[in-house]
């Protein structure tokens, strides 16, 4: 009979880690960890097992995994499915145990938490932090009697965790999920982590160190109703682009933002927040320039850098309305 190989597959943020740590605290074994940064989604395609493995899957979404599903499906794999993203087509087969929830108050740490009956509470809310679900994670957190200040610590953490997921390869970032996975693994409490692991600050002064060349940056383009700002192409601007459009968008509630930075030799990538006062027009306005995404949020992948003052004249006069709005 030949031996099993397991597989453990996750999202490289806090709450795909987060989860899989839980897991691998409650069932001890050595898998191989097929993990990447925030925007490597597709990763189960990465799995070679053979029949009778099994693979833990945390926090991708089983919509952009499915071929890959259902081939180790067919191939006789077992497959444990945990995850809050949408998961398209329901995918039934007798080697599948999947756990998918997609109600906003829950991401993948927590359904772990939850199948565990609370096991390693304390990781599942490193995952719930940094996944940005404070209130839930708040509320964990105070079932759980922590103090006020471990609580802290957990969020900083998983802020942290999660902030060193965004870049566009490895090297844009501190290090690389797989190896962070390594140094979480060692503690069954992550508050013993905070104590003995540099990491935990360095990750933190990182992260601190980004948002304030962020705060610092001025706009390339504005009026009443509309930022635009232009990046440079370093490894900073690459890993805080996601955090900068959250802050841009929460200080000024009735403005539209656009963030430019350069990806490929000529192109640039685009991505726009409608107002947050009136979440509508932003997938429009991407559309016309080969992009899409959804109506609060939205990006061009390839502009031209040629077509940059085009594009800012568009975002000039785009209507920012909500979708009830224009579709009564
Ligand atoms: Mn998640």
């Amino acid at each position: 009979m030949p031996l099993t190989s397991h597989f453990d597959v996750c999202n490289g943020d806090a709450d795909g880690l987060c989860a899989i740590v839980q897991w691998r605290l409650h069932q001890p074994q050595a898998a191989r960890l097929v993990t990447g940064l925030k925007r490597d989604i597709e990763l189960l395609q990465h799995v070679q097992a053979q029949p009778g493995d099994e693979v833990l899957v945390c926090d991708v979404s089983m919509r952009r995994n499915r071929p890959a599903l259902l081939r180790l499906l067919a191939q006789g794999v077992h497959v444990r499915y945990f995850d809050h993203h949408e998961p398209g087509e329901a995918v039934d087969h007798p080697l599948l145990d999947a756990h998918v929830n997609t109600s906003s108050d829950v991401c993948t740490s927590l359904l772990v938490n939850r199948h565990l009956a609370g096991l390693y509470s304390a990781w599942a809310l490193v995952g719930v932090y940094g996944d940005n679900l404070t209130a839930v994670a708040d509320a964990l957190a105070v079932r759980t009697g922590l103090s006020v200040e471990d609580r802290q610590r957990l969020q900083r953490l998983g802020e942290s965790i999660n902030y060193n997921a965004y870049g566009d390869s490895v090297r844009d970032v501190h290090l690389a999920p797989e190896r962070l996975y390594e140094i979480l693994i060692r503690y069954r409490n992550p508050l013993d982590l905070v104590q003995n692991e540099p990491i935990a600050l360095e990750l933190d002064a990182l992260r601190q160190d980004d948002v304030a060349r962020a705060a610092a940056l001025k706009p390339y383009w504005q009026d009443a109703r509309g930022r635009a700002y232009l990046l440079s192409d370093e490894p900073w601007c690459r890993r805080v682009v996601g955090v900068l459009a959250n802050m841009l968008a929460a200080s000024r509630p009735q403005c539209a933002h656009a963030i430019l930075q350069p990806s490929s030799a000529g192109s640039m990538r685009v991505s726009v927040r409608a107002p947050l006062d009136s979440l509508g027009g932003a997938a429009t306005l991407c559309r016309q320039f080969g992009g899409d995404g959804r109506a609060g949020a939205a990006g061009i992948d390839h502009l031209p850098a040629s077509d940059m003052d085009r594009f800012i004249a568009a975002f000039s006069v785009a209507r920012w309305a909500e979708p009830s709005a224009v579709h009564p």
